[in-house]
């Protein structure tokens, strides 16, 4: 740098970083403001599991359990699980279909503001009189009615959610534009990396449902101030349907980016290329169009639905499901397996979400839900699809592309013991629920039977152990960014186009791409080279 020039302030850098149209940049606030949350909706979960931990009631009064449990779910969901895979898509989409940039970064940056709002609205109920939101994730009418939740804090709770969502809808349109308008030459359709076509098929699913939670919630803050929009039980159950016609596919907004960032994972420390690719693409396809069809199994114990047509629909599920894990585990059949810590957080993953989506058979029968509807069999059952399932494939994709976004690699050391505390701390946690759910204790009460006091005790504690293999990682991105090992541009021996520049990428992503023939374009160059006569 030639002497004499300005070096910029730390307060400049920072708002040069927050103006920035960069979508990497933009990805990195989103991954930001998402940690926050996540950190937020964490603590929250501790004082849950800390009144919990005991029967009877210890430090919490009923209304404060309630803010407890809704702004946990609702920090998760809609703050922390949405935007970060929609934020992974933002920053590694581009770069996997050889772009200089996301499609109209702007919108991106807005969209990453907007979603921000939301989330400073909803946990500012926490300052007002009456609260923040306490009416569960979902804000069943009446229950969220002015009438039973009166105040600010709740109105905050529904503008808060509005405001996440629209933002995670603006970032999804941009991945998605991406795809259909940026693809380099030669990056057809059917040479997208199976990460790609994972959030290509979640921005389907997030430009179909997202509008109508928006939707939803302007109704609600209708029926809030001038009533008269979801009257009695007719308005009560309207209002579930347009929920769950968002609320089942969001849970797939939260799984398919996993499951792109575990298969690119799987290929690569297994050292073959993915198996069943086509078959891949296919099942995302039927799934997506599947996941649109099935929201009445939320509804089953109301009588209000066909309950045999969403359990039909909810049961076919598992056929693409099913194709998603033969090509995980046929990619690693005869591969050359390399124990890093990405590929222990696949297998993680791979492992427990099927304990999720097993039990998720069970619920889609309407005859077992009546027994297990509203009981801890279900807090079970979703936290082993987005904690011990989608969290591990985020933390899988996190450990594998932390080298390409920030030069440096991550110590292997901490990265296993962080994964080993957050494997045992899950299982500790929510294997025993399915056994106080099935044994009568409802969710959402902050007391139960004493009865029922040890296994509440034992998933308390692995609560504690989460929350250490959270620490532990959160150090290891510390220590890993302070005392840097450079990464290189392809560490892992990597196939697909973000391992073809440097790390971290130029601000335009691209000097120079190598030719692309296939969705591994990088495996493809080092066959060719191997094949080469020396
Ligand atoms: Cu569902």
């Amino acid at each position: 740098m030639a002497s004499g020039a300005a070096v910029a302030l730390p307060a400049e850098r920072a708002v040069g970083w927050l103006a920035s149209t960069d979508h990497k940049r933009t990805a990195a606030k989103v991954a930001a403001a998402s940690l926050l949350f996540f950190g937020l909706s964490g603590i929250l979960a501790l004082a849950m599991r800390s009144e919990l931990a005991q029967p009877g009631l210890q430090f919490v009064s009923d209304h404060t359990y309630d803010e407890l449990f809704t702004m946990h779910g609702s920090g998760m969901i809609y703050l922390f699980l949405v935007p970060a895979a929609l934020g992974l898509g933002l920053y590694f989409v581009p770069l996997q279909v050889g772009a200089a940039e996301v499609w109209s970064p702007r919108l991106a940056l807005f969209g990453f503001w907007v979603y921000l709002c939301g989330g400073l609205a909803m946990y500012s109920g926490f300052l007002t009189n009456t609260g923040a939101g306490s009416d569960t994730w979902t804000a069943t009418v009446p229950l969220s009615s002015s009438t039973a939740t009166p105040g600010v804090g709740m109105d905050l709770w529904v503008i808060g959610v509005a405001l996440a969502t629209l933002g995670s809808l603006l970032i999804a349109l941009t991945v998605l534009l991406t795809i259909v308008r940026l693809r380099a030459p030669g990056m057809t359709m059917l040479r997208l990396p199976v990460f790609s076509w994972a959030m290509l098929a979640t921005t389907f699913m997030v430009l179909a449902s997202f509008p109508v939670l928006i939707v939803a919630m302007g109704l609600l803050l209708a029926e809030r101030h001038l009533g008269g929009v979801f009257t009695g039980s007719t308005g009560s159950i309207a209002y579930q349907h347009l929920f769950w016609f968002y609320g089942h596919p969001v849970v797939y907004v939260m799984f398919f980016p996993f499951v792109g960032a575990v298969g690119e994972v799987v290929a690569t420390f297994s050292r073959k290329r993915f198996f069943g690719y086509r078959a891949l693409v296919a099942s995302l396809l039927v799934f997506t169009a599947l996941s649109m069809a099935v929201w009445g199994h939320h509804m089953f114990v109301t009588g209000a639905v066909q309950n045999q047509y969403f359990s039909l629909t909810s049961h076919l599920l598992a056929v693409p499901a099913g194709i998603e894990y033969f090509d995980l585990i046929a990619t690693m059949v005869g591969g050359a397996i390399l124990l890093r810590t990405p590929m222990l957080f696949a297998l993680g993953f791979i492992c427990q979400f099927l304990i999720g989506g097993l039990t998720g058979i069970i619920v889609a029968s309407p005859p077992l839900d009546y027994h297990v509807n509203g009981s801890f069999f279900i807090v079970a059952h979703f936290h082993y699809t987005l904690f011990a399932g989608s969290f591990f494939g985020l933390l899988a994709g996190v450990h594998y592309w932390f080298p390409k976004v920030s030069g440096a690699m991550l110590r292997e050391g901490l990265g296993k013991l962080s994964f080993w505390l957050l494997a045992i701390g899950a299982n500790v946690t929510f294997f025993p629920m399915f056994f106080l759910g099935f044994d009568g204790m409802p969710r959402r009460v902050p007391d139960y039977a004493p009865r029922l006091g040890d296994l509440n005790l034992l998933s308390s504690i692995g609560a504690g152990v989460i929350a250490l293999g959270v620490l532990v990682f959160l150090a290891n991105v510390w220590i890993s960014l302070r005392r840097r090992v450079p990464a290189g541009d392809d560490p892992w021996g990597a196939q697909t186009l973000e391992w073809a520049t440097s790390s971290p990428p130029p601000r335009h992503n691209f000097d120079s791409l190598p030719p692309i023939g296939s969705h591994a374009p990088l495996l493809d160059r080092r066959e060719a080279e191997e094949a080469a006569p020396a």
